[in-house]
């Protein structure tokens, strides 16, 4: 397979008017009739209509009503190229396909003996000869025809007719009446059941909502109806975009590659991001639903009215769908400090997986400029900095500013396939501003480093800021630019309240918190009236997706956890701090045992400040005291030294329990959540905050704790607490969590949301000295009658859980891990291609593994490279990694 080239971007010589679809459902031979109307362009090069097919077996073509003859079409490798269109012409084309041997899950393939689609990015070449890419838009017919026990048949659309045929088949037939790209093609066919609301839009329309699920699952709907429903009326109220259909139509199924798909009319979604009830959704599972029940919809606007030219403008839709989704969702939660949580929580996500990405083999821009396999560019950084890169048109321009930009976006580009480039003219026009230069973050990969130094002139009172830009150089390209990053700031004074804020040359403070714009390579500027020793507050509310090295000592950072208003930058402050400490536990460990190494009395007492400030949420104190994953400590440090991670965290948690006992007994005794389960972020912060105390007492090994865990598991009336009882209890090696996970095997059963997350909890279980390693304990669960081979959410669940969290359970000196690494991505290769990739990206930062580890991980990667009949996905990321 070739590498495409953003730069090698043609317009079509072809449009397609229309499409008239037609479906005979058999699950190993369904037949496809495709009509569609070829349209020349009046600039184009060559009279060829050229179309694209995967894995079809061709049974006629006929052009212009009449049978084709040899030399009128060329089948080459995935193409198939009719010559000579010069006119408007008619082409019916029937194809043969097998949904039920269809395990990659991309085109028509079944799920059980329900029909699903994914067409996203390149599967509706998989169902019939079309130019399968995102500029052609044409309108859609669909005739769906299917054995009489399929009941529900779904397509994109208006309903225009179903019935039965006289052979007693079903029947049903679907217009779209909007012209659309084919990757937002889709079809359903099975037995549903459905939960309806009818909506009444802002203009008076009313329209008719409808979550389709397995009868199993009848009653799991009423969360995500709600979220429906918010998310219309959110889209109305902030940005005055309102549903342009009659019928918006919702499916779940078990079996599905993404989260969801945005399909005009008819998303299809994974079960686990619609599926809720107390049981088997945790507080996390249903803050997921509402945000991505949200962005499927904002899609309809930003994705499916408006598309993307070419799949290089992929962030075009996800970043800026992904914003829209974060801001929903903050908006659901209202208050300043549950906002604080959500932002706290997306930049986790950014640092924890975007920067790796952005700082190993497979960084790319948000745009990218090359690739092998689209499949492999659905990224941290496509998505996920591709919003910050949204985000900051918002900081800068503010939120009617922003609006102004994406409603003239969206009546520039309606019923169009448009560029990033467009979208950045569109805000850069609507807000009279020259964007050129922030155009760069569009084309520069790499994490900005910004080098921060403060100078305080304590007799002329004047503070002077120095920022510093450092942007990653990858060889071959040219040096990088310096990027225009808006710097949200602000100035603590010696009692902890922030300062006035008056730049030289200004006549008075305006504020106390600033956005500077950081567009050189250096750039200082100067406060007046700094008469107290200032503190720096910098990247308020994390203004742009950077990293700031700053020179904090202790004491400062100490400060800043303790009286910085923004509460972003509060939390931040005190993960730095942790940071550092674990830094030093680390050195400790690995020079001298250090088995009694105390975190500072400062430490203790700042950590104990939060835990015990009533002023603060729950929920942000919860988010605040978190130990920072294993993995962003990882990224922040030069080798990776997994056991000694491992080691650190646990000593931390274990003395930081043992200390502030009293403190963690007093949040278990106040946060309790009686009564009625209630999923709302009040409650939710109440949980999050038991049970985060519950775990340092745990890894106390507390012995009233213990009991605690073991009661919670009993007797608690929601998943959250259950699941956070037997996770507390492997993730702390209490004595009783093989009990309660055995428990948990024989109590969750039959429910493939709640098997998913045993074997994500099983892959917790620490090994305990002369017991079973827990990777053969993953390896025996791949037998186990929860494990479903071939469903992703499985494979993720057990082995993509294992592969990124399992720290040194994982990345043992003895290579076990990676040889079921190896396994697994072999295997799952050879039927889903899509997901092998995503377990092969496990290993891609190998190299700044301590060298026993980089050896061995290495050894692997080739091993896998040397496989003859890899996927091109896989190979993109093994090529990747091993460059
Ligand atoms: N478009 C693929 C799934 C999503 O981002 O919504
Ligand atoms: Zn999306």
């Amino acid at each position: 397979s070739n590498i495409v080239f953003r730069k090698d971007y043609t317009a079509p010589d072809h449009q397609i008017e229309s499409i008239d679809l037609s479906f005979d459902l058999i699950p190993t031979c369904t037949e496809v009739t495709s009509k569609i109307i070829a349209v020349p362009q009046e600039d184009r090069k060559s009279d060829d209509l050229i179309l694209d097919g995967d894995d079809l077996t061709l049974v006629s073509i006929k052009i212009a009503g009449e049978d084709s003859f040899p030399g009128q079409y060329d089948m080459r490798p995935g193409k198939l190229i009719i010559h000579n269109i010069k006119e408007r012409t008619e082409i019916e084309i029937v194809t043969r396909i097998n949904p039920r041997n269809n395990l990659e899950l991309s085109g028509l393939y079944m799920s059980k003996n329900n029909y699903i689609t994914q067409c996203e990015s390149e599967g509706f070449r998989r169902i019939t000869y079309f130019p399968d890419r995102p500029d052609i838009l044409a309108k859609y017919r669909v005739v769906i025809r299917a054995p009489k026990d399929y009941k529900d048949l779904l397509s994109n659309g208006n309903l225009v007719e179903q019935g039965e045929l006289l052979d007693g088949r079903n029947y049903a037939i679907w217009e779209d009446p909007f012209p659309k790209p084919s990757y937002l093609f889709a079809l359903v066919a099975g037995n549903f059941v459905a939960q309806e609301q009818k909506v009444t839009l802002s203009d008076g329309r009313e329209a008719l909502l409808q979550i389709w699920t397995e009868p199993a699952n009848k009653g799991k709907t009423e969360f995500a109806m709600q979220s429906l429903v918010k998310a219309i009326k959110w889209d109305e109220e902030r940005f005055g975009l309102d549903l342009d259909l009659d019928r918006f139509m919702i499916v779940a199924t078990d079996d599905f590659n993404f989260g969801a798909m945005e399909n005009k009319g008819l998303n299809i979604f994974n079960s686990k991001y619609v599926l809720a009830d107390e049981n088997v959704a945790t507080d996390q599972d249903f803050a997921n639903i509402e945000a991505v029940i949200g962005h499927e919809y904002f899609h309809n606007w930003t994705g499916d009215r408006v598309t993307c030219r070419d799949w290089f403008q992929l962030s075009l839709k996800e970043g800026l769908t992904v914003f829209r989704e974060q801001e929903f969702s903050a908006d659901m939660l209202g208050d300043e400090s549950s906002r604080a949580v959500k932002r706290i929580d997306d930049v986790r996500v950014l640092r924890n997986s975007q920067f790796p990405e952005d700082a190993g083999p497979m960084a790319h821009p948000i745009r990218p400029e090359s690739y092998r396999s689209i499949n492999n560019f659905y990224t941290t950084t496509v998505y996920e900095k591709g919003a910050e890169v949204v985000r900051m048109y918002q900081t800068l321009f503010g939120k009617d500013g922003f609006r102004r930009g994406l409603l003239e976006y969206i009546n520039r580009y309606d019923g169009t396939a448009a560029t990033c480039d467009d979208f950045l003219n569109a805000m850069a026009e609507s807000n009279y501003e020259d964007l050129s230069q922030f155009e760069l973050w569009y084309s520069q990969a790499g994490t900005p480093r910004i080098s921060v130094e403060t100078k305080w002139d304590e007799i002329a009172k004047t503070f002077t800021l120095t920022l510093r830009q450092n942007n990653r150089t990858f060889p071959g390209k040219p040096a990088p630019k310096p990027l225009m990053i808006p710097v949200k700031i602000g100035i603590l004074d010696d009692a902890g309240n922030d300062i006035p804020l008056q730049l030289e040359g200004e006549d008075s403070p305006d504020g106390t918190s600033r956005l500077l714009i950081l567009d050189e390579a250096v750039q200082s500027w100067t406060f007046r009236n700094v008469s107290t020793k200032p503190l720096l507050s910098i990247g308020r509310g994390f203004s742009a997706p950077v990293i700031f090295n700053t020179e904090y000592t202790r004491e400062q950072l100490a400060f800043l956890a303790r009286h910085d208003s923004d509460l972003f930058n509060r939390a931040d402050a005190f993960e730095k701090l942790t940071l550092q400490m674990v830094d030093q536990f680390i050195t400790d460990l690995s020079r001298r045992g250090a088995q009694n190494a105390m975190p500072s009395e400062s430490y203790l007492f700042a950590f104990e400040d939060i835990l015990n400030d009533d002023s603060l949420s729950p929920a942000y104190r919860a988010k605040v005291l978190e130990m920072p994953s294993e993995n962003y400590i990882a990224e922040n440090r030069v080798l990776i030294e997994p056991a000694l991670i491992r080691e650190a965290c646990d000593l931390i948690k274990r003395r930081i329990g043992q200390r502030l006992r009293g403190s963690f007994e007093d949040k278990i005794k106040n946060n309790q959540t009686p009564g009625l389960y209630r999923p709302d972020a009040a409650d939710a912060g109440r949980r999050a905050l038991k049970l985060l105390s519950l775990s340092y007492l745990a890894y106390a090994q507390d012995a009233k704790a213990m009991q605690q865990v073991r009661n919670l598991y009993k007797n608690a009336n929601n998943l959250t607490d259950r699941l956070g009882a037997v996770n507390i209890a492997v993730q702390a090696s209490l004595p009783i969590g093989e009990e309660l996970l055995s428990k948990a095997d024989v109590e969750w059963k039959s429910e493939p949301l709640l098997n998913n997350k045993w074997l994500a909890l099983s892959t917790q279980l620490r090994t305990q000295r002369g017991k079973r390693p827990t990777v053969d304990l993953i390896r025996a669960l791949t037998q186990h009658p929860k494990y479903q081979d071939h469903n992703p959410n499985s494979i993720y669940a057990l082995l993509g859980t294992f592969f990124r969290t399992g720290g040194p359970e994982f990345h043992r000196p003895d290579g076990m891990g990676y040889q079921l690494w190896v396994d697994s991505v072999l295997f799952v290769d050879k039927f889903n291609p899509q997901v092998a990739a995503r377990l092969a990206r496990a290993l891609e930062n190998w190299r700044r593994y301590e060298p026993t580890l980089s050896n061995l991980m290495y050894k692997a990667l080739k091993y896998v490279s040397e496989e003859k009949n890899l996927s091109p996905n896989v190979r993109e990321i093994i090529e990747h990694a091993l460059t």
